[in-house]
């Protein structure tokens, strides 16, 4: 079966070889460390994000568009090898990023209240207000650490990429309780843990379940979430009424920002609805 078919089916890809050089991820993982504790070396913040430094260090820490504010981490977007591999699973002409988010998933006892899970969610539910409806929209997971399933690894339903009518799921959610989501006659309620190597990678689809549990393996679960899209999305003109308060489609003519890491530009798919 080849690597699209299989992407069309399940919802999701795991690649557990290391994609990029040692090199490339000592400094995204050095840039990560840097924005965390405030600091930029390209003279722009990251975008307003759900935790800044300073906030609690048990908590999962989410921050907005990290390339804005670390050059190690532009370095680790621009990698033929990450476009070259989301350009195999989906057939795309062009693949660009669009938004990136810093994951830091602390290590905290099996016996505390959970601050880092992740609850069940597909993440069409957030960006339908910034793409056209079909667009071709997807998230590279770059593993900035060794993820074992011990370390809250992101879970995937299998195939519910193409289960129809699934709505709600919350991101902060913090049990990974899937009673609220009905599972289509037929289909079955399966996950796959995302065990990865430090240097590697999942694919998944925007209409794929995912949630993550709690980190309990005494190391921290580094990530960055590549938000990515091929020449089949447009933009949304009008961000009015979206569940998220920035312009998530708002960044894609800034190339350095938002590089296409495969293929050339094709300018239908810039222009706003
Ligand atoms: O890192 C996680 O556990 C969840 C990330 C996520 O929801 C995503 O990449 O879409």
């Amino acid at each position: 079966m080849t690597s699209a078919t299989q992407f069309e089916r399940q919802g999701y890809l795991l690649y557990k070889e290391p994609l990029v050089s040692a090199e490339v991820i000592t400094g995204a993982v050095a840039g990560m460390d840097q924005i965390r504790h405030g600091v930029s070396d390209t003279g722009r913040p990251p975008c307003a994000s759900p935790w800044k430094p300073g906030d609690d260090t048990n908590k999962l820490c989410k921050i907005e568009n990290p390339q804005f504010a670390s050059k190690g981490i532009r370095r680790l977007l621009q990698q033929p090898a990450i476009g070259e591999t989301i350009a195999r699973a989906t057939g795309a002409e062009m693949v660009q990023v669009w938004w990136v988010q810093l994951l830091y998933k602390p290590s905290t006892s099996s016996d505390t209240p959970v601050t880092t899970g992740v609850g069940w969610h597909l993440d069409w539910t957030y960006w339908q207000g910034h793409w056209v409806d079909g667009s071709e929209l997807m998230t590279a997971w770059f593993a900035l650490s060794d993820v074992e399933d011990d370390c809250g690894p992101m879970r995937f339903v299998d195939g519910s990429n193409h289960w129809s009518g699934l709505e709600g799921g919350d991101f902060f959610a913090q049990e990974l309780n899937h009673e609220g989501f009905t599972v289509p006659p037929g289909e079955q309620w399966h996950e796959t843990p995302a065990i990865l190597p430090l240097g590697g990678m999942s694919l998944h689809h925007k209409l794929t379940l995912h949630g993550s549990g709690p980190n309990t393996s005494g190391r921290p679960r580094r990530s960055l979430a590549i938000h990515v899209r091929t020449e089949k999305s447009r933009p949304r003109g009008n961000v009015e009424g979206t569940i998220v308060a920035d312009d998530l489609s708002g960044y894609i003519d800034d190339l350095e920002l938002c590089p296409i890491i495969y293929g050339e530009r094709v300018a239908s798919a810039f222009e706003r609805d």
